[in-house]
């Protein structure tokens, strides 16, 4: 018999910087509901599905760290998951036998804060948490940009990185926006076996860094999340909250993946909205043992540098095995990107100067290490 699981991609339109926790699980659980109705096991929720993407605003008074007051900031934290106001969301699950995987803001009683996801099982209890791995944006208050994107300054990295959960008769990660932008996201969960990448999103269509980029993000968002599927033999349920919020526009666009790489459905407005597919599961071995059997084809000795922490110098090079050291690596020196608008000619004064300059492109090209030894008496 064919594992397979009915999942629902419960896309959310804007929610207002005033709109009550009350008033937005209502919107969840009608969701929830929705998808029961037709027949999903599970229901995926976006990023931060519970408040309005608050990262947008500078929200305390400190200068590298957050201090002063912060009580709209710590509003927008869950301490406690269930709490007194979502509790009827695992409630409900547990009542329809559909489960559910949820985005928050975490804050621990130690005084961490996380950008989470947790996984809800069909009898209302919490089976995995994920917490953020790649926090974009920046730390400080950057006056120049229309808006802020302080996800570094109210979120920390995980330090627990991507795992999988034996869930829904299968195997299932989670994801949170930035991290799909990343190969090593899926293929990290792809080597423990998912069978399904869960991945909810805010994806501001302004992207003050580059505008130039603006007009990609959804071709970005598509090229990703189904590069994503493909080389991984996973499924990807792909979770946006859309539409204009505060004066914001965010890319909508949820989808479901196949691991195929192709789009099975996808939303076709900006506000709340459920899309679902039946998600065979063991599709995934079609993928999984022939082109991506990973134990028979990959060669993790080649790839020795996507696990260093920087991107290596020729110096850094020579710290490097001979069996994973190029003959040629440039330096590829971090950017000041998130300091100021590093295009825009016309930076305001209020912007931070660049600390260090941009790389200079490589002037010559990369070379590949010979795969044979050089005839005997050939220049090298
Ligand atoms: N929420 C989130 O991670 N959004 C980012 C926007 C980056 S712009 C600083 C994304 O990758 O979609």
């Amino acid at each position: 018999m064919t594992r397979s699981v009915n999942v629902g991609a419960a896309q959310l339109g804007p929610i207002a910087r005033d709109a009550s926790r009350d008033s937005v699980v209502e919107r969840l659980l009608a969701l929830l509901r929705r998808g029961a109705e037709y027949g999903c096991e599970l229901i995926v929720f976006p990023e931060l599905a519970l408040t309005t993407f608050f990262p947008r605003w500078f929200l305390d008074e400190g200068d590298d760290q957050i201090s002063g007051d912060t009580t709209e900031l710590d509003s927008y934290y869950e301490i406690e998951m269930p709490s007194l106001a979502t509790r009827p969301l695992f409630d409900e699950a547990k009542r329809l036998a559909t489960g559910f995987c949820l985005g928050y803001a975490e804050l621990t009683p130690d005084g961490h804060r996380y950008n989470t996801y947790v996984l809800v099982d069909r009898g209302g209890e919490i089976v995995g948490k994920y917490r953020k791995v790649h926090i974009p944006g920046h730390e400080s208050h950057e006056p120049w940009r229309k808006f802020q994107h302080l996800e570094r300054r109210y979120f920390e990295e995980s330090p627990d990185g991507f795992g999988v959960h034996e869930a829904f008769d299968g195997t299932i990660g989670m994801a949170i926006c930035n991290d799909r932008r990343w190969p090593e996201t899926y293929r990290v969960m792809g080597l423990q076996g998912a069978e399904m990448i869960l991945i909810g999103y805010n994806t501001p269509l302004d992207y003050a860094p580059d505008p130039s980029q603006n007009p990609l993000q959804s071709f970005h968002n598509q090229l990703v999340m189904q590069a994503g599927a493909y080389q991984n033999g996973t499924w990807v349920v792909g979770v946006a909250k859309g539409g204009i919020e505060e004066g914001v526009e965010s890319l909508a666009q949820s989808m479901i993946i196949a691991p195929s790489g192709q789009i099975v459905a996808q939303a076709t407005s900006i506000e709340d909205e459920l899309i679902t597919a039946r998600c065979d599961l063991d599709m995934c071995d079609r993928y999984k043992k022939t082109l991506f059997d990973f134990d028979r084809y990959r060669r993790p000795e080649m790839y020795e540098l996507i696990a260093s922490p920087t991107a290596l110098s020729l110096e850094g090079a020579s710290e490097l095995t001979p069996s994973s050291s190029p003959a040629s690596i440039h330096m590829n020196a971090p950017t000041a990107d998130e300091h100021v608008n590093p295009l825009d000619p016309q930076a305001t004064p209020d912007a931070t100067p660049p600390t260090e300059p941009r790389a200079t492109p490589p002037t010559e090209p990369r070379s590949t290490p010979p795969t044979e030894p050089l005839p005997e008496g050939a220049a090298p």
